[in-house]
């Protein structure tokens, strides 16, 4: 999560004055559709930049609200999002993120991609799970067993990040939380990949605000200080095998051990390359790609190994940084065609009021995946 530093030089320095629309003001409302601009649009008139400062490559998929953090999937042909719902909750920004003090879900789904986006409204509010505190954060979600499995952090009474389940008969909700964490979760960020042979596994982890370093004894202690000495071994992030009715840990959890080109775990100090928050799991051609946030540098980069556990060995950055200090992102395969979701802050200006964005991903014949560059113009730079 952005210090207060941090993001106050981006939007001093950087960011650019955009004017939040009429519509954007409104973080609540019932179900309804908006159409998904075209990939690829140049949508600098919309969010009001000055001339030629800022060109985005995608167009916000929803204007009305603000989204981040999109989980995507294919459930039935059909591409359903699992946002983040931003809101302006006039929480003073902090060094843990308080200012992402988001409280509910809704499910966003289109036929493909560039076709109508619809939202379905609320699929679950803070105030229905029984045991949350604050700060409901990037989600994500799975089908299996003919229900739905939403998976979702948020800190609990205590003020510690614990992993939650909520399960539905519908893609779209509403979502009915399980009465109590997952056992032996923590962290935030979860990303729940099902492999061929039909063993789920439950990512999670960041660093900083996400807390993931209070961890560090196999115990949580607020104490640990959020930055690691430079030439430790960085935390990775965690994963573990889910239970056949997807609601508790199968197996231990472990730590996903992320290396270099040499075979030597990621040091802390590489903040180009280390593990921040917002991890990512994919299968192409055999291979699982492990992708995720490099948070303060902004990067979305990946990993790639030959078991759904790791080691991964770092590969290449598929997204230079975005408009916004978070980036988070999810990769799912659709008509013969491979996509990237992610998020910047073009229709606000403002770190926490983001909107949920998709474009293709590409691969070369080796199957490394093509850099993509989200916008060009004077905010491209940090
Ligand atoms: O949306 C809150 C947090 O911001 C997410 O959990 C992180 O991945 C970052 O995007």
């Amino acid at each position: 999560m952005p210090t207060l530093r941090a993001s106050t030089a981006y939007l001093l320095g950087l960011g650019l004055p955009l004017l939040l629309t009429a519509a954007c003001q409104s973080n609540s409302g019932s179900s309804e559709t908006t159409a998904a601009q075209p990939a690829a649009a140049d949508t600098a008139q919309t969010a009001a930049p000055a001339a030629g400062q800022a060109k985005f490559l995608s167009a916000p998929l929803v204007r009305d609200i603000y989204t981040a953090d999109p989980s995507a999937h294919v459930f039935g042909g059909r591409i359903y999002i699992y946002p983040s719902h931003d809101i302006d909750a006039n929480v003073p920004e902090d060094d843990n993120g308080a200012h992402f003090a988001m409280r509910d879900y809704r499910v966003l789904s289109m036929d493909s991609v560039g076709g109508k986006v619809t939202d379905h409204g609320v699929a679950l509010d803070i105030k229905d799970i029984p045991w949350a505190g604050r700060q409901l954060w990037a989600p994500d979600a799975e089908f299996k067993n003919g229900t739905y499995y939403l998976y979702f952090p948020v800190k609990d009474k205590q003020d510690v990040f614990r992993l939650g389940v909520a399960t539905s008969t519908s893609p779209t909700g509403p979502f009915k939380a399980d009465a109590k964490p997952i056992a032996g979760s923590y962290s935030i960020d979860p990303n729940v990949f099902t492999d061929s042979d039909g063993q789920s596994y439950l990512y999670f982890g960041g660093i900083w605000g996400g807390q993931l370093q209070r961890w560090r004894s196999g115990q949580y202690d607020d104490k640990v200080a959020p930055n690691q000495p430079a030439g430790e071994e960085a935390y990775g992030p965690r994963v573990a095998k889910l239970s056949k009715d997807m609601r508790s840990f199968a197996g231990p959890v472990t730590e996903v051990k992320i290396l270099d080109e040499a075979g030597k775990p990621l040091l802390a100090g590489d903040t180009k390359r280390r593990f921040f928050e917002g991890g990512w799991l994919h299968k192409y051609n055999g291979k699982y790609y492990y992708s995720y946030s490099t948070g303060d540098t902004h990067l979305l980069v990946y990993a790639v190994g030959d078991k759904p556990t790791g080691p991964f060995t770092y590969k290449g950055v598929i997204m230079n940084p975005v408009q916004g200090w978070t980036t988070h992102h999810s990769i799912i395969e659709h008509k013969g065609k491979w996509y990237i979701f992610y998020h910047d802050t073009e229709l606000s200006g403002k770190t926490h009021l983001r909107n949920v964005k998709v474009t293709e991903l590409k691969r070369r014949p080796d199957g490394s995946i093509e850099t993509i560059e989200p916008m060009t113009g004077a905010t491209a730079s940090r």
